[in-house]
């Protein structure tokens, strides 16, 4: 097996040690962490799910499938974030309440960190009163919200409309994203900005900011 298939196999099986060691071992042969992102990783999260949906993967197996690609991002984080970038905003980041995936979140971490911009990240299940909170304690210039269930994704209209009832609305930026949300989904919850990647997100974020 070649390492790049070794990497794939590491994430679906959710063995964190493999996973380390097969990036580790594809960034030394040569291959671009970026690639390795998009074209082994993700693609592994989603052969995940598609299992999961045929039923032949449950809870526990995406759980330490999760474990493996975050062991394998951590080690990926460095190269995917250009060095003496310069600051160029701040983003207050979460996953909406009721909602615990965090991957697509710290990918959007990394790489708005990677775009020069300081992210403070509330976790995930964050409650419309922490963002508001949060946004009252740190004055970002953006917040970034993630949901990746249908049923959570109404809880970001929740939040813009807490940022309303606060009066701050209009002092930040939002910007919505995740797998079942689409550019008309965060229009007609009122969100300024969405991005499909996390990639692109930073770039949109970087482009609000006028930078
Ligand atoms: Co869950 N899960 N999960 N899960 N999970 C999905 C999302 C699902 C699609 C699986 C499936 O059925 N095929 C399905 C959702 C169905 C739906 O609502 N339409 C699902 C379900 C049903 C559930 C539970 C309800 C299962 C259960 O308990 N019966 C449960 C819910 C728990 C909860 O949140 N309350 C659950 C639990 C879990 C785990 C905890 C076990 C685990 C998450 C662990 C973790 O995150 N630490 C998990 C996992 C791993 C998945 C899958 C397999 C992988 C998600 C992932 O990390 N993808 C997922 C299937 C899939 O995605 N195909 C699935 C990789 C990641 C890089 O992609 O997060 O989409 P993603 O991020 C992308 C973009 O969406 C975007 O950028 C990223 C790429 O660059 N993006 C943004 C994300 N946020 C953004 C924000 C932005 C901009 C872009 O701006 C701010």
């Amino acid at each position: 097996m070649g390492t790049v298939e070794e990497l794939r196999e590491a994430i679906i099986n959710g063995d964190r040690t493999a996973a380390k060691n097969s990036v580790e071992q594809a960034l030394k042969e040569g291959s671009d962490a970026s690639k390795l992102l998009s074209g082994v990783l993700i693609p592994a999260m989603t052969e995940v799910g598609d299992r999961f949906e045929r039923q032949e993967f449950f809870v526990p197996e995406m759980l330490v499938a999760a474990r493996a690609m975050q062991e394998a991002l951590a080690v990926l984080k460095p190269r995917l974030q250009a060095a003496d970038v310069k600051p160029a905003g701040k983003l207050v980041l979460a996953t909406v309440k009721g909602d615990l995936h965090d991957i697509g979140k710290n990918l959007v971490a990394i790489m708005m960190e990677g775009a020069g911009l300081e992210v403070v990240d509330l976790g995930v299940d964050a409650a419309p009163d922490s963002v508001v909170a949060a946004v009252k304690e740190h004055k970002p210039d953006l917040v970034g919200l993630s949901a990746l269930l249908t049923t959570t994704m109404p809880m970001m209209k929740e939040v813009i409309e807490a940022l309303k009832q606060a009066g701050i609305r209009d002092s930040v930026k939002v910007i919505v994203g995740g797998a079942p949300l689409t550019e008309e989904y965060a229009k007609s919850i009122g969100a300024d900005l969405y991005a499909a990647d996390a990639a692109s997100a930073a770039r949109v974020a970087v482009k609000a900011l006028g930078n």
